[in-house]
């Protein structure tokens, strides 16, 4: 990628129920709050949020937040180890000679647990897993925004085909997206009109994925209006920063660069 350091919105997504595979999780927290913290640089679209993506062969671990040290509201961050380290470095985490850490875990064991990601039309959302999330970017938890992302729906559209081959159960995936924006040229569900216009089957059709990405993203950037929440109407460039803003004052997301 680029040269200059990225800047990513961490967006906080509370734990609100373990699943079945998350047992093992489930004790290492010892009943603490857990927040999954998803990267992303489209903050503006939160309000679409339909599912949360891990990869499931990829290692996370459960990090004390340094904002509770001492305090009996002991918060934790799930995140990759290297994120973790990132995330020490810019004061996020609790260290003593290294990064405190109160245990590692896999991607799998988390598909089936629920999160809550606030300011969504979707009070509750499913972790699923999604096999093209690096390790070596961000904090490897993404979250799902079929409306605006490509990459996304084309993802929602293969697990809920292929339940059986991602070890899920296909009611966890929602699969119809929530519309925060709207563009000129594809209208409300950005995404799923280049999809289809490009003809994209898969997943695995990356170029063709990269491709459509940047066109959503500059469409959605550029040619946006938003058409929910308190910036209704403007210009999704003239407001961007100003939700990014209110998400971290809400102290529902924070600033994350590598
Ligand atoms: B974006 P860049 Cl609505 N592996 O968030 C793969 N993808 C990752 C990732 C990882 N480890 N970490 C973050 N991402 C995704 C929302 C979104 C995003 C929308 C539209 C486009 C878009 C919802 N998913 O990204 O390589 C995250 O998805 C397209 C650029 O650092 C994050 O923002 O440029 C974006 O990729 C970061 O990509």
């Amino acid at each position: 990628e680029g040269v200059g350091p990225q800047e990513y919105v961490g967006m906080k997504l509370e734990v609100t129920q373990w699943g079945e595979r998350a047992e093992r999780v489930k004790q290492l927290a010892g009943g603490k709050k857990v927040f999954m913290v998803a990267a992303t640089l489209r903050s503006e679209t939160m309000h679409g949020v339909t599912n949360l993506f891990v990869a499931p062969s990829v290692k996370y671990g459960l990090y004390p937040s340094s904002t509770t040290k001492g305090s009996k509201e002991d918060v934790l961050y799930l995140v990759t180890p290297r994120a973790a380290r990132n995330m020490a470095y810019q004061g996020l985490l609790r260290t003593e000679d290294k990064v405190e850490c109160v245990g590692e875990l896999e991607g799998s064991e988390l598909l089936g647990t629920k999160v809550h990601p606030a300011l969504s039309e979707h009070k509750e959302v499913y972790v699923v897993p999604m096999d093209t999330i690096k390790d070596n970017k961000g904090t490897a938890v993404v979250i799902c925004m079929p409306s605006d992302s490509p990459d996304d729906w084309i993802t929602t559209l293969d697990l809920r085909k292929k339940p059986e081959y991602y070890n899920i159960d296909p009611e966890w995936v929602a699969l119809e997206p929530v519309p925060v924006l709207t563009t000129p040229t594809y209208g409300d569900k950005t995404a799923v009109a280049i999809v289809e216009k490009m003809k994209i089957n898969s997943p695995k059709d990356t170029k063709q994925l990269a491709e459509a990405k940047e066109l959503a993203y500059k469409e959605g950037f550029y040619g946006g209006t938003m058409i929910v929440g308190k910036y209704k109407g403007e210009k999704v460039e003239d407001v961007k920063n100003k939700i990014r803003d209110d998400l971290i004052a809400q102290d529902l997301a924070f600033i994350y660069s590598e």
